[in-house]
């Protein structure tokens, strides 16, 4: 439950983004209508990255030396000072413009968690493979967890910092942005989504391995359903989850 918006902690892991990073945070210093602070978390960043960040007076920097994208994002958290936390990524994909979409909703409907869904882009921005790869996962996550989600891989997120402390999550690669959303579902904490567009990359690389990250993320989806107990749960979070839609 977010009934109002205190300060927001912006969350942003790089790894390599010196061509995208900057357009990013000035973005969401100047559009983002509510009080903030914008913490970069980079893992020893060699193409200038950690430069640009010291260069900005608004941004806060966390240098996190261990590899991968769920324990930069736990360190940022761990640091959030906001009681809403929106995570995002520094590669320039994101509408970042849009936050305040996120927000303005997650108030609205006193909501747990809002995703920025890219499933309704125009554009169609995201990559084949990647739009097949998400659709299957989302289906798999939407069937065991009865929710309503249509792209459980978005990383754009508005999340209540009070609910995160609620959950333990353990992954520490890509497969944290499913674990959170499986979490969440056992506490039936309501999970919504906003539209928003997307932007193909434009300088650097992905650091998404696809079939690694796919074998983690469906071994993440399973493992959740090991605790047979918690199905009776979830069709009680279905009900509810509906109405709210
Ligand atoms: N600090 C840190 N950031 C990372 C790491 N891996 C990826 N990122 C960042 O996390 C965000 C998402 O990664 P990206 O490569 O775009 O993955 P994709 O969007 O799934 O293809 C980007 O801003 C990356 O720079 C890491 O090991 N450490
Ligand atoms: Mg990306």
């Amino acid at each position: 439950m977010t009934s109002k918006v205190e300060l927001v902690s912006v969350i942003i892991p790089t790894l390599n983004e010196a061509g995208n990073i900057l357009e990013a945070v000035t973005t969401i210093y100047k559009e983002l209508e509510y009080p903030k602070e914008i913490i970069v978390v980079d893992g020893n960043s060699t193409d200038g990255t950690i430069e640009i960040i010291k260069d900005t007076s608004f941004c806060k920097l966390i240098i996190e030396p261990r590899r991968g994208y769920g324990i930069a994002l736990k360190t940022g958290m761990k640091n959030a000072k906001g009681n809403i936390i929106v995570m995002v990524d520094g590669d320039g994909t994101y509408e970042v413009r849009h936050i305040n979409r996120l927000l303005d909703r997650m108030i609205q409907k006193d909501a747990d968690m809002v995703l920025a869904t890219r499933m309704y882009d125009p554009n169609k921005a995201m990559g084949f493979m990647n739009f097949v790869g998400n659709k299957v996962i989302t289906f798999f996550f939407d069937f065991f967890y009865s929710q309503f989600l249509s792209d459980t891989q978005s990383g754009f997120r508005a999340i209540s910092h009070q609910a995160i402390d609620n959950v333990e999550l353990n992954e520490g690669d890509m497969a944290f942005a499913t674990e959170m959303l499986i979490k969440f579902a056992k506490e039936g904490f309501t999970m919504i989504e906003v539209p928003t567009t997307y932007k193909a990359r434009k300088y650097g690389k992905p650091k998404l391995r696809r079939f690694k990250s796919g074998i983690e993320i469906s071994k993440t989806i399973l493992r959740g359903l090991l605790d047979a107990d918690m199905f009776r749960k979830f069709q009680k979070n279905r009900q509810k989850n509906q109405l709210e839609r």
